[in-house]
Parts: structure tokens; sequence; C-alpha cells
């Protein structure tokens, strides 16, 4: 009996231990999103992905606040920056996988140009397997500097 309440504290507990003990789940944090200096030009919007027990595929990040998004990647080849189209991303099982400056990010068009500092901003990322998580951003302007 002794034994049973014990596990069941831990139980209890576990999600306050947080770190390595805690069974992984897909999951997205971490969102921001930076305005264009120029207004009509896109903003781009940044989060890290964290793969659960299982592979998942990231199909797309959409947000009701811009007409149209897209997910790219930044390639850099010597002096040399262009960006790519993505059409998924694979999330490999136990992983995270960052959009960050310089790398991937989404490419958000037609922002609503209500939408400033410290606006609600929410985005919706939905995976091939039909999960959809919901995730607010913090916005920025384009000057700010990034989180962290
Ligand atoms: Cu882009």
């Amino acid at each position: 009996m002794r034994i049973v309440l014990a596990l069941g504290l831990m139980a209890a507990l576990a999600p306050l231990l947080g770190g390595c003990e805690k069974p992984r789940e897909l999951s997205v944090d971490g969102a921001w999103v930076r305005l264009a200096a120029v207004p009509g030009r896109p903003a781009a919007g940044y989060f890290t992905v964290h793969g659960g027990p299982a592979p998942a595929t990231l199909i797309s990040v959409t947000t009701d606040v811009a007409i149209k998004s897209e997910m790219h990647e930044t390639m850099t080849k010597g002096s040399m920056s262009q960006m790519t189209p993505l059409q998924r991303v694979e999330i490999p099982a136990n992983t995270d996988i960052a959009f960050k400056p310089g790398g991937r990010h989404v490419m958000l068009f037609s922002v609503n140009p209500g939408i400033k500092r410290g606006s609600e901003f929410t985005f919706t990322f939905s995976f091939a397997d039909g999960t959809r998580i919901l995730r607010n951003a913090d916005v920025i302007e384009a000057g700010d500097p990034g989180p962290k």
C-alpha cells in the first residue's frame, strides 16, 4: 500500500520535476514573429518543434492574420543567400527542429496591418497525421532584437 501511494505521488510530481524523466510528446514552443521593416513586405515566423515518441511531418504553419504562409529554408552559398519553399518538414522522434533566423522560417504574406509589436498572434501547426497544435507567438518589430 505504501508503495502504491509513493508511486502515485511520483506520478503527481512528474510534471513538476520535468527534465529527462518526462515522456516527450509532439509540441511546439518559442514561437515569435518579426514584422517587416517595410509595410507590405512579408514577415517571418520562428519556433521550435519538439518531436514526440513517433516521427511526424509538419505540413503547414498558418495564422488567421496573414493571407498566405509558406515554410522556407534559407540556403547560403558563399555570399549568395536564397530561400527555398519547403512543402513538408520531417520531425524525427525525440528530436528538436528549430525554425530560426538564417535557416528555416515561415514566411507570412499580407499580414494584417493592424498587427504590431505585442499583438495577439496565433499559429496553427498542422501535421500529416492530422494533428494540429495551436501556439501563440510573440510579435516584434523589424528592428527589435530577437528573443534570447
Ligand atoms: Cu522566406
